[in-house]
């Protein structure tokens, strides 16, 4: 099962120059490729092709999500739409809530993790930026900012998976 703590880790060993989180050089997410696909604790990322429900989610710099809660079927395939209303840079990390805590505390760390999984998107000021993502499991999920201080002052969503 796939990790997220252990491949932020992962990546950012591996990678010279180190990207910064939400950093917008940071090299493009490699395209949908169904034999590549992992499952994890929360679910595997979705096939843009069979996308069944769009969410659009707003980003603000009061720290908050608009809507911060969503309740999605088990193995719908949703495609959020993430618009960042705020001047600060924002991302939506998908995980278990434990995963982003650890993770969170990560970022800490390591401020200069680079990032560029399907469970997330960093979204610049003003412009907007997408996930794709199928819930396969049932239960409830997290969604989160873990950009330094983002994460602490509350930028986090739930996810209910029926
Ligand atoms: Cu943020």
């Amino acid at each position: 099962m796939k990790k997220l703590p252990i491949l932020c880790l992962a990546a950012a060993a591996a990678t010279a120059p180190a990207f910064g989180h939400g950093d917008p050089a940071k090299p493009p997410r490699p395209a949908y490729d169904a034999a590549k696909v992992e499952d994890t604790a929360f679910g595997r990322e979705g096939d843009p092709d069979r996308v069944a429900r769009t969410i659009r989610i707003d980003m603000a710099d009061t720290m908050r999500y608009t809507p911060s809660q969503v309740t999605v079927k088990r193995g719908e395939t949703v495609r959020f739409v993430l618009h960042n209303r705020g001047h600060l840079l924002h991302e939506m990390v998908l995980g278990t809530a434990q995963a982003l805590g650890e993770h969170a505390e990560l970022m800490k760390k390591f401020p200069e993790m680079e990032h560029a999984d399907p469970n997330m998107a960093h979204v610049k000021p003003g412009s907007s930026g997408q996930i794709v993502w199928q819930f396969s499991r049932a239960g409830r999920f997290e969604f989160a900012c873990l950009l330094p201080g983002h994460f602490e002052a509350g930028m986090v969503g739930k996810v209910d998976v029926e």
